[in-house]
């Protein structure tokens, strides 16, 4: 980042290296039947810059965003940055509640959304916001945009240490929290992770079941292709049978995936296989990726899955595995650029083996969290991180996730990785998702191994599968790790961003 000039505007550096690159009549990104590409973009980006500042808005003001993956939210987030404005997009699969959080947290000036939403919002709870910009229907944002004229428009002189755009983590636990990211933020990412790690190419499709967002979304959808000329899809799909269909549409050489997808697409794989035919790399992050999922995906299609650790405070991937050097259970090793160590309680290394706590440096990181000093100076000193993740790096050098700090829990006096248990129940034939957690009766001292369990499609729960499971885990696991109860349900419950949202297991309906 010491080589980008002070004043920068990451919208333009990203618009503008692609038009100087030749790439004007490429495809930038596939929307259903059309096509955009980067001359388009560009254009599209243009005017809606002109068309924001339009409204009553100034430079800095919020610009808030709640739309699925579609062109629209493209042009959005480029344009208010081009125009010196900072976008916050929201994830649509967030609870109303959250999202009108988010809307008074952000003090956003301007929402632009769709008529849908716009009445499941209704009343708007901000007292910052002036405007609903709408998308489909009635639409006075693209009325708007037609009318603008097509000229050059050009972008705020911004500086690559100011705020560029923020995203809200959503978390287990408390509110969720806007993380501000700077100019510079998104550059590092596509130099460190796209680039030098990935080797993405102009010839390469990305398709991202992570939507835009989300930080690992923003980055395999928006920023990371842009970085290299490559082409993107924009799809909302967010079940197995839709990605199905979407892969054979767009043949996409690239598939950013989340661990639950690669377990559905498995299990559907009878009645829907997938044509892996175009895929050259499929990436997996978000939450650990269990080995017996991994091993399965490699029998069935012949491709490893690289995964990969990151947070949205550092905005995308900081440990990877790559391609023909994966070690499946394991984060992978770091992403040029990044320091990553595990240390004690004091601070020291730990030897390799040693369950730690997860530091992370590097130059990608948040400003810090908007409004929460507290938070903030908890979480990071100079350009490093303390995550809250354990890990313990092996001799050759991976890195495995033993779970949140918060997640482990002692039984008999030791220390449990709910996700030591998960992995070897995944092993089960008859298990599809399955989370682990501690559980003791009210007054009751001892603590019990739970794991909550659904099942693999045409699989019913009874009895003797629970026996079943609960052998299982005995004949691979150390007695008091294995779980005594298994408890059956529809499905685990999950974070807008698709992870398992461990606080809230054992509240929803046992089969
Ligand atoms: O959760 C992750 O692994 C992740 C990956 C990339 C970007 C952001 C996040 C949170």
């Amino acid at each position: 980042s010491e080589q980008l000039p002070s004043a920068f505007n990451v919208a333009a550096y990203f618009l503008n290296s692609n038009i100087e690159r030749g790439n004007s009549q490429k495809v930038a990104c596939f929307y259903q039947d059309d096509t955009y590409t980067y001359d388009q973009l560009n254009r599209f980006v243009q005017r809606t810059a002109r068309s924001l500042l339009t409204l009553d808005l100034e430079r800095e003001n919020r610009i808030a965003i709640l739309l699925p993956d579609t062109p629209e939210l493209v042009f959005a987030f480029w344009g208010a940055i081009w125009m010196g404005a900072v976008p916050v997009p929201i994830n649509t699969a967030c609870s109303i509640d959250e999202i009108q959080y988010i809307l008074q947290d952000s003090r956003a000036k301007i929402l632009l959304t769709t008529q849908e939403w716009q009445k499941k919002l209704t009343p708007i709870p901000s007292q910052f916001l002036q405007h609903i910009l709408l998308k489909d229907g009635d639409n006075p944002f693209l009325s708007r945009l037609t009318q603008q004229p097509d000229e050059p428009f050009p972008c705020a002189e911004t500086s690559r240490d100011e705020p560029a755009f923020w995203l809200y983590t959503s978390g287990s636990t408390g509110k969720p929290k806007g993380v501000v990211h700077l100019h510079q933020s998104m550059v590092v990412c596509a130099e460190r992770y796209a680039k030098a790690t990935l080797g993405l190419q102009p010839d390469d499709i990305t398709y991202s079941v992570a939507k835009v967002p989300f930080a690992y979304g923003l980055g395999n959808t928006l920023y990371m292709p842009m970085a290299v000329g490559a082409a993107t899809v924009l799809s909302d799909a967010s079940n197995a049978f839709d990605i199905i269909s979407d892969i054979q549409r767009y043949q996409p050489t690239v598939f950013f995936g989340i661990p639950s997808i690669y377990a559905n697409l498995l299990a559907v794989q009878d009645i829907a296989p997938l044509d892996v035919s175009s895929l050259r790399l499929c990436i997996s992050a978000a939450e650990q990726l269990p080995e017996s999922i991994w091993q399965k995906w490699r029998e069935t299609y012949n491709r490893e899955i690289c995964e990969g650790i990151g947070t949205t405070e550092f905005l995308h991937i900081f440990l990877a595995n790559r391609l023909g050097e994966c070690k499946p259970g394991t984060s992978g090793r770091p992403v040029p650029g990044y320091d990553v160590r595990v240390v004690d309680e004091n601070g020291l290394p730990c030897p390799p083996g040693e369950i730690g706590d997860l530091l992370v440096s590097g130059e990608s990181l948040m400003l810090g969290y908007w409004n929460r000093l507290r938070e903030t100076r908890q979480a990071l000193y100079g350009n490093t991180m303390r995550t809250g993740d354990k890990y313990l790096c092996d001799a050759d050098g991976y890195f495995k996730f033993m779970g949140r700090k918060d997640d482990l829990f002692k039984v008999n006096g030791q220390w449990v990785s709910p996700l030591e248990i998960e992995d070897i129940l995944h092993q089960h034939p008859q298990v599809l998702e399955v989370a682990v957690v501690p559980e003791s009766n009210e007054g009751e001292q001892l603590t019990r191994v739970v794991a909550y369990v659904s099942l693999k499609p045409g699989q019913e729960p009874s009895p003797e599968l629970e026996t079943s499971i609960c052998k299982f885990a005995k004949q691979q696991l150390p007695h008091f790790k294995a779980p005594k109860t298994v408890r059956f349900v529809e499905q685990l419950p999950r974070t807008a961003t698709g992870k398992i949202h461990r606080k809230l297991i054992g509240k929803n309906q046992v089969l």
